[in-house]
């Protein structure tokens, strides 16, 4: 068992049956010209955890744990779609429409997919998801049973909607989950320091929150 510090206290896990779950570093979320600043927001907040998940990345790439992506978007017909996700925002251009990337959040567009600096390698799991969690109509359960996983080290955007989601949905799965602070990304500097103290308050309430450097540290010694 390796041991990192983390909050409330420390993370203890072996790299065997822990994976990296990295949650929608999508083109459409983190780059310039993408259906997020296309929102007005400032994008440079997402991608400052692109250096640091590329570290972690590499790392558990280099000692063999499973590494599993998600991406957020739906079938190209729309069907799984739900009218309230559809009409929510009020967007002149929302979900399914022509965005600055292809058809946003639509699978199979360029907009929706990992980008380049963390594009996964073959035989890395890509679990499309239509929801914010990515065990909502996914196989990621089944995946994470069948290589005998119990723990996740949580990286990706955005802290408080898709990364706190997953996070929730693996709790109540059974899954230890460390989020680590400088690998996930907010467009809102409030939200990402509430989301994460929301994780690691109440003794750890569903999960520790961690940073990449001493998570490196860590498993560089395992
Ligand atoms: N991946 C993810 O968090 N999807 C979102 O819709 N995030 C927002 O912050 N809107």
């Amino acid at each position: 068992m390796a041991t990192v510090p983390a909050e409330p206290y420390e993370f203890e896990f072996d790299p065997h049956s822990c994976a990296l779950l990295i949650i929608d570093m999508q083109r459409d979320f983190v780059d310039p010209g993408g259906f997020g600043e296309a929102l007005g927001n400032d994008v440079s907040l997402l991608r400052k955890a692109i250096a640091p998940i590329r570290k972690v990345l590499d790392a558990a790439r280099n000692k063999n744990m499973l590494v599993i992506h998600t991406r957020e978007g739906h079938r190209q017909d729309l069907s799984d779609l739900p009218q309230s996700k559809k009409l929510r925002g009020r967007l002149k251009a929302g979900i399914g429409d022509a965005g600055p990337m292809g058809r946003i959040l639509v699978r199979g567009e360029v907009g929706h997919d990992i980008i380049d600096e963390l594009k996964p390698a073959p035989g890395e799991p890509v679990v499309d998801k239509p929801g914010k969690g990515a065990f909502y109509a996914t196989d990621l359960d089944s995946i994470l049973h069948n290589r005998g996983i119990t723990q996740l080290v949580v990286c990706g955007v955005t802290t408080e909607v898709c990364v706190n989601t997953s996070v929730r949905e693996a709790n109540d799965r059974g899954y230890d989950c460390l989020v680590l602070d400088d690998c996930v990304g907010s467009y809102f500097p409030e939200f990402q320091t509430a989301a994460l103290n929301m994780i690691k308050a109440q003794g750890g309430i569903f999960g520790w929150v961690g940073h990449s450097r001493q998570f490196l540290e860590t498993l560089a010694k395992v």
